[in-house]
């Protein structure tokens, strides 16, 4: 179905630009020129540091002792996973795969133990996490937590984005703070919210993919899992949950270890053949916008006090004709029964 590689091209073509990087803005847009240019395209941009200049955040979070007096009587929630990857794909150790057997072992949905503890233990468990740590902890609590645990940070940042807010006609849904070091990552997925992402301390590189590659992410059902940690021995137990529920996820790795990346290739033809994903690396100050329904993929480096620090700004999408369109699509069933080799490959319909 060669259709399905042409529309991955032609809304490069007509829109969204041939090379990947982000289109990047100087100083922030005016709300009809963010409206017309960007969302109603639900084109990523990226807007610089001239965003959040006046937040007293960009020099305060710096400065480790204002947090944690900030948050002196706070408790906040810490996800902890072995190696930093929560809300991932992992492989199901049931006993079913032995090591004589050439088969990879099953894939299960894995969600990190949530831990609600003081900030300030929170901030130690995540600059101690490290290779050598039995645990990577990532404050990530996606439920309008900047407003409600982090509450007293509030006032270092903007409470909404002004030109956001006028285009989109509504104040944010939910507004997230993130805090975490090199170890914590984010798999591919995708939200159902216009998202305007600001980076405050560190950086973080985001690998971006437009709605019409819905077919080049594999997403699949995979048996939801929960992982709890045992504070006594410092070691992790993953149990898949009963009943088992299935949830759709992307097969993708982006970054597999060398030894894997034939295999993944070969796994995902779609992807690493296809073309190249958008890349973008928001620095502190910058802020994303990181439009509904795209595939994101992130990864962060800290600063030099060890820690990258975010926040989040969820709008409402519209379900609108976009989302019909992207609901067809999706329906579509499509595995390429050639090895597709990008441009150069000569698919057959199906
Ligand atoms: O910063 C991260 O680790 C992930 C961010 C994300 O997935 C989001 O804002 O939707």
């Amino acid at each position: 179905m060669k259709q399905i590689e042409s529309l991955w091209q032609e809304v490069r073509d007509l829109s969204l630009g041939n090379a990947s990087a982000v289109h990047r803005l100087d100083s922030p847009p005016a709300p009809l020129e963010f409206l017309r240019d960007f969302v109603s395209l639900n084109k990523p941009c990226l807007i610089s540091r001239a965003a959040t200049a006046h937040w007293p955040a960009t020099a305060l979070w710096r400065d480790r002792a204002h947090l944690t007096r900030a948050l002196a009587s706070s408790s906040v929630t810490v996800h902890l996973t072995p190696n930093g990857r929560a809300d991932s794909l992992v492989p199901i150790d049931d006993g079913s795969s032995s090591s004589a057997s050439s088969s990879p072992p099953p894939l299960c949905f894995a969600s990190a133990h949530a831990q609600r503890v003081p900030f300030a233990e929170a901030l130690d468990m995540i600059s101690r996490s490290s290779q050598e740590s039995n645990f990577v902890a990532y404050a990530q609590q996606q439920n309008d937590c900047f407003r409600s645990e982090y509450g007293p940070l509030a006032r270092d940042c903007d409470g909404h984005v002004p030109w956001a807010t006028e285009a989109l006609g509504s104040l944010p849904e939910a507004v997230n703070l993130w805090i975490g070091n090199h170890f914590s990552e984010t798999s591919f997925h995708k939200d159902h919210y216009e998202n305007l992402y600001a980076v405050v301390t560190g950086e973080k590189h985001f690998l971006l993919l437009p709605p019409t590659d819905v077919h080049r992410m594999y997403i699949k059902d995979y048996p939801a899992a929960q992982y709890s940690y045992i504070k006594e021995t410092g070691e992790f137990k993953l149990e898949v949950e009963e009943p088992i529920k299935y949830v759709p996820w992307c097969s993708v790795n982006p970054y597999p270890s060398p030894e894997n990346l034939e295999s993944e290739m070969a796994k995902f033809p779609m992807y690493f053949n296809g073309p190249k994903p958008f890349e973008c690396t928001v620095k502190a100050g910058e802020i994303l916008y990181l439009p509904s329904m795209w595939f994101h993929h992130v990864k962060q480096n800290p600063d030099d006090t060890g820690l990258t620090i975010a926040v989040n700004y969820w709008y409402d999408m519209q379900f609108d004709m976009k989302y019909a369109y992207f609901n067809f699509l999706q329906s579509i069933e499509y595995q390429p029964i050639h090895d597709y080799m990008g441009t150069e490959g000569e698919p057959e319909d199906l």
